[in-house]
């Protein structure tokens, strides 16, 4: 049997329904989170829930749970599920409410919903790279906040599954912005280029944690807005995701990056990223082969 959490108790999965006038069902209106779990354990969960907490503060929405609270919660909801490697998903929305665009004015208590799932890591993508398209940015000016509301990301994402490919890669008027759902980097004389964490992105975990290695590794990052010509051009490229980790792209829009295989930059960064990993969650089963 599996379990979830909605608003503050583990159920059953198969029992945890919301309202039809769940505002995060009418209109997108709430944020989530992916975290990622390898060995039973939640890799930078603390990260998470402080972005959590900076997305609902952007709209507004109060937390009606403590960090601490909400860390248990999730610690128990694997535990229950007996979770080893793979997800949980949690989405806070601001409340049942008779459906009107302005925020309801008595006190409505925010949803949330948690549930978890067994993902394994993309070992073969990780080790052969994929394959990307490029489309235009169509998001709105906040995408800085982890918001439900998710449709020009998806048309971007369907827009890369029907050209067979992993991700699409957004731009505005040429500048890259992220992936539809993942950050996007290039290699530029051994510098590691990636657009500046501002409205524009989502400022990843993941991206966090390569930023950080990067620093302790002397590799030279440069947070900077980069066109589709430089990263057509770029000695390597590669996307960041909870799940999809340091992911290798090796074409982009039917062009070959480099010689079309994981440079090796992107091979480092990939190997210091499991080394965080085992640092945080204990030593991984599975690992790429370099
Ligand atoms: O399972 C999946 O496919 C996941 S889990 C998280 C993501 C995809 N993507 C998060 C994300 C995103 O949606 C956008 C628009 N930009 C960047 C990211 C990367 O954020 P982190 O590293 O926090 O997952």
């Amino acid at each position: 049997m599996k379990f979830a959490i909605l608003d503050g108790k583990i159920i059953e999965r198969r029992e945890a329904k919301v309202d039809v006038e769940d505002r995060g069902y009418q209109f997108g209106d709430g944020v989530y989170e992916v975290i990622r779990v390898y060995n039973g354990k939640m890799f930078t969960v603390t990260e998470h829930l402080n972005r959590l907490v900076k997305s609902l503060d952007s709209i507004g929405i109060k937390l009606p749970y403590t960090m601490d609270q909400l860390n248990d919660l999730l610690e128990e909801l694997i535990e229950k599920n007996k979770l080893q490697l793979g997800t949980i998903y949690m989405q806070i929305s601001r409340g049942v409410a008779p459906r009107n665009h302005a925020f309801p004015t008595e006190n409505v208590r925010p949803s949330l919903v948690a549930y978890t799932k067994e993902v394994s890591r993309p070992l073969e993508s990780l080790k052969m790279g994929v394959k990307t398209i490029v489309t235009d940015d169509i998001r709105w000016l906040r995408c800085d906040i982890k918001s439900l509301n998710l449709l020009g990301n998806l048309l971007a994402k369907q827009k890369a599954a029907e050209a067979g490919c992993f991700e699409a890669i957004q731009h505005r008027s040429g500048d890259v912005t992220e992936g539809s759902s993942s950050n996007i980097y290039m290699i530029k004389n051994g510098k590691v280029i990636t657009h500046q964490s501002d409205n524009l992105i989502l400022k990843g975990i993941t991206k966090d944690v390569i930023l950080q290695v990067c620093e302790r590794n002397n590799i030279v990052v440069e947070e900077r807005t980069f066109t589709l010509d430089e990263l057509i051009d770029a000695e390597e490229v590669f996307l960041s995701s909870t799940t999809a980790e340091v992911m290798p792209i090796i074409e982009v829009d039917g062009k070959r990056v480099g010689d079309a295989l994981p440079g090796p930059v992107t091979k480092l960064l990939q190997e210091w990223f499991e080394l965080e990993i085992e640092k945080r969650c204990g030593a991984l089963n599975d690992k790429i082969l370099f």
